[in-house]
């Protein structure tokens, strides 16, 4: 028996060797894209995941082994998978009509690259409104110091849910500012309509009220939860309900836990557009990472998180045991989802699906407490490029420098710079942007000189002036965008480019014509 098992070890052992030496090569583990059956408020939808043959969702390679995977398309339209937040060669990245062409229903496409990064990712559709269908998944990349963090690990993937199907979504969104007629006040302003399946909800900016938010306790040192009077945050599409792990509130996964233990919660905004508070409520938590990049530890029990965006929270069970319910709230309402943590025995509480009172907006309370574990060398920008986000109502259209994708406009750098990119909220909500391709260090919050978090989702509030450094040592075409899906999807989205980078899949127009498209 021992013999066989070398016989078979040993060829696989060599293959191994000599797929990580060639960076390619491996046996790659099949990605199939396809669409499952989903039951949420008791209604049973079809829906999409990225599931392995054994049903495994995503998928979560060894540092050291490298990305070795292959994607089945088995929708009955393209698709093309994004590895959001992953260094990796540009024609690897999954933007369709950027990077590559998409992948046709029934097809497959191979990616395989090594690993530059460790830590909690994810994975999603860059084809039209995919996301919004939940063709996302996580994508952990292994390393022992990542298994070292904790004595468990739990992944959450957050989400947003409505009945009203993604392309509806967007035409009323379309629909409702023409409709409202509003043309001419502030963006931010003028963005204030709510598109969901019923067209009502919080329409715009409201008067001020008491709504959550989060505080900096600067006596205990920690981020926890406050309300104040203030406005309620601005959002443009309604959910009917927010899932954890694609589940509601009111039947959440309970994961067993060992009193005394730690876990390392690693959080993941799946969402389309919907941003987050996060609350550990009863278990104070260590904030170890964002964007799967190591920050200082903070600590606390309230945090902010964008879409798009990632956080590691370590929390250590109390000796006695007990059920603690991990919540998180959608900005800008009532909405809460969550998961149950309890050791053996504890009765667990019931979760409800809303809170008493709505959000404030996501602010920069957390952002500017960042500091990263491992920032950019010190060197000076060589080259500051300007992204003045903003909006124009008159058909729900959202800019980067004024103009609305696709246009063959893109921030231009060489290879061997320090970048800068400063970006400026003129509008009423704020945008998480997403730069492909690259960690970014935060260096500039409102006036304020910062030596900031490394990430590759920046949350903008409102009305503010965030510059983030990067070094542009990843030569290609690479998305910046708005995660918001339909920000992103109207216009809100532009390219990097390296000077001589290789364009031939970039296809703005191209692009275009699918967005939009749902399915
Ligand atoms: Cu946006």
């Amino acid at each position: 028996m021992k013999k066989r098992l070398g016989k078979i070890l040993l060829p696989i052992a060599i293959c191994c060797l000599i797929g990580q030496a060639l960076g390619s090569g491996s046996e790659p583990v099949r990605l199939f894209v396809k669409e499952v059956p989903l039951k949420v408020l008791g209604k049973e939808l079809s829906v999409i995941a990225i599931e392995q043959a054994d049903g495994t969702q995503g998928y979560s390679p060894e540092k050291n082994n490298g990305f070795h995977v292959e994607v089945v398309n088995q929708l009955k339209v393209p698709t093309s998978l994004h590895w959001h937040g992953l260094i990796l060669p540009n024609l690897m990245d999954g933007v369709p009509f950027v990077t590559q062409n998409p992948i046709p229903a029934g097809k497959s496409f191979r990616y395989d690259f090594p690993l530059k990064q460790t830590g909690t990712y994810w994975m999603h559709s860059h084809y039209g409104l995919q996301e919004q269908s939940y063709n996302s998944a996580p994508l952990i990349i292994w390393a022992p110091e990542e298994r070292a963090k904790a004595d468990q690990q739990v992944v959450i993937m957050l989400s947003d849910f409505s009945f009203t199907p993604a392309d509806q979504i967007l035409k009323s969104l379309k629909g409702g500012m023409q409709s409202t007629g509003m043309k001419e006040s502030s963006p931010g302003k003028k963005m204030g309509s709510t598109a969901s399946g019923k067209m009502s909800g919080n329409m715009g900016a409201s008067s001020p009220s008491e709504v959550v938010a989060q505080r900096w306790d600067d006596q205990k040192q920690r981020l926890v939860r406050t309300t104040v009077r203030a406005p309620e945050a601005e959002i443009d599409v309604k959910y009917d309900a927010l899932l954890a792990n694609r589940r509601t509130a009111d039947d959440p996964e309970i994961i067993s836990v060992n009193a005394g233990e730690s876990v390392l919660l690693r959080l993941i905004a799946a969402s389309s557009n919907q941003n987050f508070y996060v609350d550990t409520g009863g278990l104070e938590a260590e904030l170890l990472a964002v964007d799967g990049k190591g920050v200082q530890p903070i600590r606390g029990n309230f945090f902010q998180l964008g879409v798009a965006q990632r956080l590691d929270l370590k929390v250590i069970i109390p000796k006695d045991g007990g059920a603690y319910p991990i919540l998180a709230q959608g900005e800008g309402t009532k909405l809460l989802c969550g998961v149950v943590l309890t050791t053996k025995g504890a009765s667990v509480p019931k979760l409800s699906r809303t809170a008493s009172i709505s959000t404030a907006s996501l602010d920069n309370t957390q952002e500017t407490r960042l500091r990263a574990l491992s920032p950019l060398s010190n060197h000076s920008i060589d080259r500051t490029l300007p992204a003045a986000l903003g909006g124009n109502m008159a058909n729900y259209v959202w800019t980067i420098n004024g103009a609305a994708y696709p246009n063959s406009n893109s921030l231009n750098m060489k290879s061997g710079e320090r970048v800068g990119i400063a970006f400026t909220n003129s509008t009423g909500m704020g945008h998480p942007m997403h730069l492909h391709g690259h960690d970014f260090q935060v260096v500039e919050i409102d006036g304020e000189k910062v030596s900031g978090a490394l990430r590759d989702t920046l949350m903008v509030p409102p009305r503010s002036k965030m510059t983030i450094a990067f070094d542009a040592d990843n030569a290609g075409v690479w998305p910046m965008h708005c995660h918001l899906l339909y920000h992103l999807d109207t216009g809100m989205f532009t390219v990097v480019k390296y000077e001589g980078a290789d364009t031939k899949f970039w296809q703005p127009n191209t692009q275009a014509k699918v967005f939009g498209s749902s399915k």
